[in-house]
């Protein structure tokens, strides 16, 4: 009996994984919203990295207020007012993305294409809103782009943002797969437990925020995900003499 893994799908991250959002494309989104609404706080580059603990940008301002502005949660009505100014947050999010600054990272867009070429499911499972991840995908790989996607999980689709497995295991389900045939490809330790957690094998390409966070248990940690011409830098688990993940590579990852 052949017992080898066939490996059937890819699941993206998006923020940290398919470009590096966070710092130059959220964070400055958030304090563009917060400028709009007159508030006075900013959300520096150190003090983001602290709150990116918190996943989901809604959350994200809410315990924000709970530690640096308690008094604001007596606000009327303070559930809407954090659904408006994220939503405001969201349009200038889309407004950078739209000017085409954020590129994608190394390998994503190599990857992408091979996949298709294989004809392996591609899907995206991230916490981040849909209208984001449309606005990426359509500034950097064009609109078509969006369709190349069997299945995009994204926010609030599911009630536990990672590191919940919960949008895994949407994902999953929306696929018709089993974990066993599918690898996700994450940059952070939330999205490694929210993915382990959902039985999945895991890559990670560490990002500019996460690169010293705990990846233990993933498949393998690397730079990026390489390209002939800018190999990855190899940081754990599985390695051979790769310099660049491909199909190949991820088969191998499944299959340990
Ligand atoms: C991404 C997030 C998101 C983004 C902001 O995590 O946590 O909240 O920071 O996007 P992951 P929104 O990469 O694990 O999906 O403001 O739309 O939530
Ligand atoms: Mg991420």
């Amino acid at each position: 009996m052949n017992t080898h893994k066939k490996l059937q799908a890819v699941l993206f991250d998006v923020d940290g994984t398919l470009a590096d959002t966070e710092q130059d494309g959220h964070r400055i989104a958030f304090n563009a919203a917060f400028q709009q609404f007159g508030l006075e706080w900013n959300w520096d580059v150190d003090l983001y990295g602290e709150l990116l603990q918190v996943t989901g940008g809604k959350e994200r301002i809410r315990h924000y207020m709970e530690n640096y502005a308690p008094s604001m949660l007596g606000k009327n009505n303070v559930q809407a007012w954090i659904a408006d100014l994220h939503k405001t947050k969201t349009k200038y999010f889309e407004s950078l993305m739209e000017a085409g600054k954020m590129p994608l990272r190394p390998g994503v867009a190599r990857l992408i294409h091979e996949l298709r070429q294989q004809q392996i499911k591609l899907a995206i499972a991230t916490t981040t809103t849909m209208e984001n991840v449309t606005a990426l995908l359509t500034s950097t790989l064009g609109e078509e782009s969006i369709d190349w996607f069997d299945i995009i999980g994204a926010g609030d689709i599911v009630s536990h943002k990672k590191p919940a497995p919960d949008i895994y295991h949407w994902v999953l389900d929306q696929l018709n797969l089993s974990a066993r045939n599918c690898i996700a490809i994450e940059d952070s330790e939330n999205g490694l437990k929210s993915a382990l957690a959902a039985d999945l094998s895991v890559l990670i390409t560490v990002s500019g925020y996460t690169h010293r966070q705990n990846f233990s248990g993933a498949a393998a940690v690397l730079s990026d995900l390489g390209e002939p011409a800018q190999p990855f830098t190899h940081i754990a688990g599985l390695t051979n003499h790769d310099q660049w993940v491909n199909t190949d590579f991820l088969h191998r990852l499944i299959d340990r």
